[in-house]
């Protein structure tokens, strides 16, 4: 007998998520006819997208790659994507394959427990209800959780702050003072923006950024109308030689930080640093003095100029407190504000959590992610069965497209499924041995990546180990056509005598 609510040789599926990962999983669970729900905290689908609003915001990777593959659009407006033409995009996509009536919204998923007997996991949604799925796809975002420094006085702020991802529509901007702290891809997308509308715009730099120059072009109505009719040309964008040459060129550079590829991008950043900003006292303030690409690199074609519009005030001098009036520095100057925006970033290390998670034996996921969060390439967890992480810790981050990233793991966790479909397995998940062999080899790896090269970024873990896939594309690309099967502990149903 099947137990409550599953149909005889069908998988119960819960995915945690509806954004750009989760609408995912949803599309291709529901393309093969499967039963499944996804829980989403939020009243809106979009996760990233949904939750940052800040004016600039623009994805940095072209927007015809960052579609999903199998759904081409033919509007984007330019090369580079809005942030609300992205959550445009995933709606339309979301309604287009029949996702919305799937999706419980205002649904947090609190806890998830494995249930060795019935290998199934058991949910609880908000404070009360639960649910059961023998699988969980987890896409539950990497930068979600705001991370709002600590910097004395902030409450005392007569005006209004806010965390970037938190945007408040009634700041004054338009004419007015307004500081950003915080110089990610998110304070200088915001600088930009702002730089033509406020007064004045006082942006605290902590470190300096790499800024790679990029082209900007708007796409014309008759080259988007040959886009709707030709889906090829849009193909053809996608598949672009010298696009794909450009990630695979960055790969290389971030995993040989002493090779040729790494050298080549810090000469066209510090080239585009040196012809583009004109004062030089602003030009050495704007100067980085770390590894190019250690951070994540600023891809922008409008950054230095704004930076030198007359509105903005480029301050290093660090931050001693704030007051009602605005920020005051080490050096005693006070910058008087009406808004005060903290682009100061995200708790990458979190992912599901604080959703209580329990594998075997009540294993739960903060001590197997103890000192850090892991994952067999990047997807699953020895302890926690059947249970498929998309963007989850350590799969590849950079200046690429993180759609191209979770299709090819849905390939990889496709390969899984088949298992527990075809009754080969109940429960499927990765042997201790396998991946302690694999971290080891990630982690010998992933030190002597850029990323590890000496300075700070949400690319790093708790120990200071950058805990991103340290391999190149192509690497990441040949793991996902083939998990190694060896390497997972399959539970064969008891009544199969197998
Ligand atoms: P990031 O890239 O994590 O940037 C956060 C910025 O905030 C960075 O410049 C930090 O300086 C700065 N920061 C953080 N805490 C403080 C304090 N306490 N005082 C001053 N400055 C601080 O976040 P983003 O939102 O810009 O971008 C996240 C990702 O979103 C991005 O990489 C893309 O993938 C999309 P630091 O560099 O640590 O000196």
């Amino acid at each position: 007998m099947p137990e409550p609510g599953k149909t005889a040789g069908k998988l119960r599926f819960a995915v945690i998520g509806a954004g750009m990962a989760g609408l995912l999983a949803g599309i291709k669970l529901k393309q093969r006819g499967e039963t499944f729900t996804v829980y989403e905290k939020g009243d809106r689908l979009g996760g990233t997208w949904r939750e940052n609003r800040y004016p600039g915001l623009t994805c940095d990777v072209p927007a015809h790659a960052y579609t999903y593959s199998f759904e081409p659009y033919a509007e984007w407006r330019a090369f580079y994507a809005t942030g609300p033409e992205i959550q445009t995009y995933f709606e339309m996509t979301a309604e287009k394959y029949g996702i919305l009536p799937h999706i419980r919204f205002n649904n947090e998923v609190t806890g998830c427990q494995w249930d060795e007997a019935q290998a199934c996991w058991h949910l609880r949604i908000g404070a009360q209800e639960t649910a059961i799925a023998d699988v969980l796809i987890v896409a539950s975002g990497v930068l979600h959780h705001p991370n709002v420094p600590e910097i004395p006085g902030l409450e005392s702020f007569q005006g209004l702050a806010f965390h970037s991802a938190r945007w408040d529509d009634a700041a004054p901007l338009d004419g007015a003072r307004v500081g950003v702290i915080g110089n990610g891809s998110t304070g200088v997308q915001l600088v930009t923006a702002l730089s033509t509308r406020a007064a004045r715009v006082v942006h605290f730099q902590r470190s300096p950024q790499w800024i790679m120059p990029v082209p900007y072009f708007e796409y014309s109505e008759e080259e988007r109308e040959a886009f709707r009719k030709d889906p090829g040309l849009i193909e053809a964008i996608r598949n672009n030689k010298e696009y794909w040459e450009s990630i695979f060129r960055f790969t290389r550079a971030i995993t040989d930080s002493h090779g040729e590829d790494i050298a080549a991008i810090e000469k066209i950043c510090l080239e585009n640093l040196e012809t583009s900003v004109r004062d030089p006292v602003l030009r050495e303030k704007l100067r980085p003095d770390y590894r190019a690409a250690c951070k994540r690199l600023i891809y922008s074609w409008s950054y230095y100029e704004a930076a030198q519009r007359p509105a903005v005030v480029t301050e290093r001098v660090g931050i001693s407190a704030i007051e009602p009036a605005g920020v005051r520095l080490q050096d005693g100057t006070l910058h008087a504000l009406d808004t005060l925006v903290l682009a100061t970033g995200f708790h990458a290390d979190r992912f599901i959590r604080p959703t209580e998670v329990l594998g075997r034996n009540g294993i739960s996921l903060d001590t197997a992610w103890c000192p850090r969060p892991t994952a067999h390439y990047a997807i699953t967890l020895p302890d926690f069965p059947n249970f498929f992480m998309l963007n989850g810790p350590t799969g590849p981050v950079g200046n690429f497209s993180l759609i191209d990233i979770a299709e090819r793991q849905w390939d990889y966790i496709e390969q899984l499924l088949a298992l527990l479909r075809d009754g080969s397995c109940r429960a499927i998940a990765p042997r201790h041995s396998a991946h302690e062999a694999y971290e080891a080899r990630r982690i010998a790896a992933a030190k002597n990546t850029i990323f590890g090269s000496g300075c700070k970024s949400w690319y790093l873990d708790a120990t200071g180990v950058p805990s991103s896939w340290p391999w190149s594309y192509e690497a990441f690309a040949a793991a996902m056509k083939a998990p190694q099967l060896a390497e997972f502990q399959l539970e064969i149903p008891a009544n199969t005598g197998k």
